[in-house]
């Protein structure tokens, strides 16, 4: 019996012949007929191949060995293109490209035909999609569970310098990378009512009687770990309509009502919700959330059922762990299962629950902590209303008992908002119902602590935790700065690709002129690179020679892409009032999407546009200051622009971002990092060390002390002739073509409430961008730097994150994977 057949064999030969194949069998065409589209599909198809051994392996290991398994919940998988991150860590990158090259075909070309699947709005999304690039590579049975959104993030492209949606038809020419799988299809209840009733054998039971049936069929994408035979499952679920339901209605005649009621199944999973909109009275977003929740816990049951585990021990084969408050309403699902279903006691199921889940905050602002209006949640989900009540009182008497009626503590903790109109708070119940509660970064983690969920940390400070985030340094090195890989490899080996703390090994390096000339190169060769898509796609010349200043991440006004405005405009001001200012000529780079409904942040890429209109035509400053804006920056935009950064801007508001992860990729593709004390630039400036970060800002204790004492604008704008200059100059009209009312929102905004205090700030940051020029003045100095953060980075590795997670909270071990042959796998 061979391990390799044609279909499996990574020797060249081999690839090359599949690939001609696939191209004939699956996409039925030959060379002089096959598009651009049909190649890269059959390379895809190729690869694929490959990867389904590893995958059928590691499902007939994991069946076989019962083995305990990670469900990662999450609404969103920001995956990015597949094929070149699949080409890595099946460890044929280079070779498939001298195959293709052979051909005669472009290979970065058939890189760049992939849509990317943009499943998600920005870091969470990513975050999940890294974490189970982590999972595989460290051999961990792990599942990832979401939705399958027929348009993920909508494409944004720029007109007139505004921000303008289009649908993300990513699906439009076929998805090679997955497999539906009909025949473990699940139906999902909506609406209706519930009943009690006493069942033959005496007991009392709650039938749901729901208003519809939706079915959810899952399809899933091999995950493939990094040098690793482990190929995990995404699991990712789209709604249909179910056949039978629609009979009663096709026989009554009422055909165009039947096919309505399909059409309405199916919008369940038709698009991603973008986030930073009001949540509020978005039922088809709760609809969306149960949905793929209900589908995942449903999938869970059946897998114990194929491998004999009893209900009882749901928890010894599942550690789910909710990503965020989206899957919350896992927890009451759950134990519907249980009880309803399976006629566990309300202990029993209360107990497994418990055991089950786990849950990580991504967010402070308040804004964003989920809560859906009882009337809605109750018509939506009436099963589940009756048992988030149950939870509730059982929860109330524990806090009762724990702080002796202390009311004002109870209404605060319920899972139920009674101040107003009624809520459902998610992220109460995800409190209650796990066993684990973590933040993303340390101060993040202190905060929840603190202040956001301070009551359930006083109730329960055993269950809280830290778990930095951290981003695959497969795709976020390897494959978006090979050429720095390679360097990094030649001197330390490759060991770092899977254990990302080697880095530490280049720190010699610094004093070796050689490395830090070919360092600098490859930083040059990657700007170029960008400066070349840049003029494409904006028309902008910019040149690679200027320090490329870059701020790339949802535009949101704590994230404070208008206090780089104000940086801009200062020096834009500065150049025009001396026109023999010395400074090192910079290219400020933007991207990033607004969510639709949140005006100001359109109204903030509008200005940066404006702004970048006159600065670019102005001759008095043309050759020092350039301002572009790249539209549509999504995984693949990111993983040109990261490698090109010669500065990190991570200028969010103290104790605001919860983390940030491009501020990690960033640092480790070798950019300096100006930023506030806030998130993971914290632990990042701890590693890199202080002298290689560019610190401004206020601190949060600073943030909070100055808004309890009565933060005022506008004494800083009086106070500060320099701040009122860009100020007045924005107001004026003069970015607007003479209309002082375009941007007013903004700077009204800023001068009178400033909830973000940029004005508090501004200051700091000039002073400090002041010394990343004169920094930057001196190339010698910055490579040093620049090879010091990527040598300090390991820390930000997800393999780190992930692990900390296995050992604290999912408590599971590694399962290493043998491939199994055909017959062997047909034996199993
Ligand atoms: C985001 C935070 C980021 C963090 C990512 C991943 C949400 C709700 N939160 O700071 O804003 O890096 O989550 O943890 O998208």
């Amino acid at each position: 019996m061979k391990l390799e057949d044609d279909r499996t064999a990574l020797s060249k030969d081999a690839l090359k012949n599949s690939f001609l194949d696939d191209l004939f069998y699956i996409l039925g065409k030959f060379p002089a007929l096959a598009t651009r589209n049909d190649y890269y599909m059959a390379l895809a198809y190729a690869v694929r191949d490959r990867m389904l051994q590893r995958w059928i392996s590691t499902a007939a290991v994991y069946t076989r060995s019962a083995s305990r398994t990670v469900a990662y919940m999450s609404a969103e998988f920001l995956m990015g293109p597949q094929l070149g991150n699949n080409l890595v860590n099946l460890g044929i990158l280079d070779r498939v490209k001298q195959c293709v090259g052979e051909l005669g075909i472009n290979f970065d070309d058939l890189l760049q035909q992939e849509e990317e699947p943009g499943l998600g709005n920005g870091g969470l999304g990513r975050l999940a999609a890294c974490f189970i690039d982590s999972l595989a590579t460290l051999e961990i049975p792990a599942v990832g569970y979401g939705i399958r959104y027929e348009f993920g993030i909508f494409h944004q492209e720029l007109i007139d310098g505004w921000q303008v949606e289009k649908t993300d038809k990513w699906l439009r020419f076929g998805n090679p990378w997955e497999l539906v799988r009909p025949e473990w299809a699940v139906e999902v209840k909506f609406g209706g009512s519930t009943d009690a009733y006493v069942d033959e054998h005496n007991r009392l039971r709650i039938r749901w009687v729901p208003h519809k049936i939706v079915i959810g069929v899952p399809y899933d994408t091999p995950i493939l770990g990094y040098q690793t035979n482990t190929a995990n499952t995404l699991r990712l679920w789209r709604s249909e309509a179910p056949e039978s339901f629609d009979f009663a209605i096709f026989n009554s005649g009422d055909y165009y009502g039947a096919v309505n009621q399909k059409v309405e199944s199916e919008n369940l999973s038709k698009v991603l919700y973008p986030n930073d909109e009001q949540a509020r009275g978005k039922e088809l977003r709760l609809e969306q959330q149960y949905f793929f929740v209900s589908c995942s816990l449903q999938d869970m049951m059946r897998i114990l059922r194929t491998q004999k585990i009893p209900v009882e021990k749901f928890h010894e084969k599942f550690a789910v762990q909710l990503n965020d408050t989206h899957p919350a309403v896992a927890i009451a699902e759950l134990m519907r299962l249980l009880i309803d279903d399976a006629l566990l006691s309300w202990g029993d199921a209360w107990a497994v629950t418990c055991k089950t889940f786990a849950y990580t905050n991504h967010t402070l602002m308040p804004e964003a902590l989920e809560r859906w209006p009882i009337a809605m949640f109750s018509r939506v989900l009436p099963r589940l209303m009756q048992i988030i009540y149950e939870i509730n009182a059982h929860f109330l008497e524990e806090v009762r008992i724990r702080f002796l009626n202390d009311e004002e503590r109870i209404a605060r903790m319920s899972l139920i908002d009674e101040s107003g109109e009624r809520y459902v708070r998610m992220a109460h119940l995800a409190c209650v119902g796990s066993h684990a509660i973590n933040g993303v970064a340390s101060l993040h983690s202190e905060l929840l602590k603190s202040d956001v969920l301070k009551d359930f940390y006083e109730l329960w400070p055993r269950k809280f935790s830290n778990k930095t985030n951290g981003v695959t340094p497969r795709r976020w090195m390897v494959l978006c700065n090979p050429q720095l890989a390679e360097l990094i490899t030649k001197h330390i080996g490759d060991g770092w690709v899977k254990d990302l703390s080697q880095l530490k090994a280049l720190e010699p390096l610094v004093d070796n002129a050689e490395f830090r000339a070919r360092w600098r190169e490859i930083k040059q060769f990657n700007k170029q690179r960008l400066a070349a898509r840049a003029l494409q796609r904006t028309g902008v010349n910019v040149d690679p020679n200027s320090l490329f200043d870059v701020l790339v991440k949802r535009i949101h006004e704590y994230k404070r892409q208008h206090l780089k405005v104000l940086h801009i405009v200062s020096l834009y001001h500065g150049i025009k009032s001396d026109p023999q200012l010395s400074i090192q000529p910079r290219t400020f780079i933007f991207g990033g999407k607004a969510a639709p409904g949140y005006h100001l942040a359109k109204l903030m890429i509008k200005l940066i546009t404006a702004v970048g209109d006159v600065v670019n035509r102005d001759p008095d400053v043309r050759d020092r200051l350039k301002v572009v804006f790249l539209p549509n920056f999504n995984v693949k935009n990111g993983q040109r622009i990261y490698p090109a950064a010669d500065l990190s801007e991570q200028i969010s508001t103290a104790g605001k971002e919860a983390s940030g992860t491009g501020n990690m990729k960033f640092s480790m593709n070798g950019a300096l990092t100006i930023g506030t004390l806030d998130g993971a630039n914290i632990e990042i400036r701890d590693e890199v060390g202080a002298d290689n970060f560019f610190l401004f800002g206020l601190s949060t204790p600073e943030v909070y002390a100055l808004k309890a004492q009565g933060y005022r604008p506008m004494d800083y704008y009086n106070g500060n002739q320099k701040l009122r200059d860009v100020i007045d100059l924005i107001r004026s009209g003069f970015f607007s073509r003479g209309d002082p009312e375009l941007f007013r929102p903004l700077i009204d905004g800023l001068m009178h409430h400033d909830p973000y205090m940029l004005l508090a700030d501004f200051q700091s940051y000039i002073d400090c961008q002041a010394l990343v020029d004169n920094a930057y003045a001196d190339p010698e100095r910055w490579t040093r730097m620049s090879i010091l953060n990527t040598a300090r980075s390991g820390k930000f590795s997800s393999d780190r994150t992930i692990r900390e997670y296995c050992s604290d909270i999912w408590h599971v071990e590694p399962v290493p994977i043998h491939l199994l042959t055909h017959a062997e796998a047909g034996n199993s």
